[in-house]
């Protein structure tokens, strides 16, 4: 369970239960990668989101996870939750998410997000390390994953899977949005690094399309 202290945003409070989701149309900025590849960053899509982390932080059954690597079984460093399809999520604000992320993303290749992954960084010492989401259509198809952040802001690095490119990096938090599509899942990779500083928690919620991990 969580072990250091949340630092909320002083600029990002509303009454209990008043996070609210902004306009995305005209508000989100569009980078193009190299091979197909695109992100979208809309920085502080939700307003109170500080409210929705502690919300998270308490409901959601938190489970931390272990694997096989080479000899030895290591434990996954974050905490792990997953909805999947027509599974109750648990904020009616990530159901909004959703749903406003499905009908505005309509036009692009790929399908409307209907499962909720949810990461739970305690500290700087959880990381996930670099690798492209290419369970199901991904692997071969251009595909969105939207990611939502909630609590202290980490850092989101990109790199193309070939070559030399240097890394792109983004922090999230706060209710920042970043929507990953086109080729970005097989032709890049990302990753949240380990931190050395005293960096607070963060939860991540990625929405992904039906079938794609
Ligand atoms: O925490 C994030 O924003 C990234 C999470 C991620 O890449 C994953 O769980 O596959």
């Amino acid at each position: 369970m969580p072990t250091m202290h949340f630092q909320p945003s002083l600029l990002d409070v509303v009454p209990e239960g008043g996070a609210t989701l902004g306009p995305l149309a005209q508000h989100v900025e569009r980078t193009l990668l190299s091979h197909g590849a695109w992100v979208d960053v809309r920085p502080g899509w939700v307003s109170g989101s500080d409210e929705v982390f502690e919300r998270l932080a308490a409901d959601v059954p938190w489970r931390a996870e272990r694997r096989q690597m080479h000899e030895r079984i290591i434990e996954v460093p974050r905490l792990l939750c997953f909805y999947g399809e027509g599974v109750a999520l648990p904020h009616s604000l990530l159901d909004r998410s959703i749903s406003t992320l499905t009908e505005h993303y309509r036009p692009e290749p790929g399908e409307g997000f209907v499962t909720a992954g949810l990461c739970y960084y305690r500290d700087g010492r959880d990381s996930v390390a670099w690798h492209g989401d290419t369970i199901g259509r991904s692997r071969t198809e251009d595909t969105m994953v939207a990611i939502v952040s909630f609590g202290s802001p980490r850092r989101l690095l990109l790199r193309p899977r070939h070559g030399r490119a240097e890394a792109i990096g983004l922090a999230l938090g706060h209710g920042d949005l970043i929507v990953m599509g086109g080729s970005c899942q097989r032709t890049w990779e990302h990753a949240i690094p380990k931190s050395a500083r005293d960096v607070g928690p963060r939860i991540s919620v990625q929405f992904r399309p039906r079938g794609v991990r």
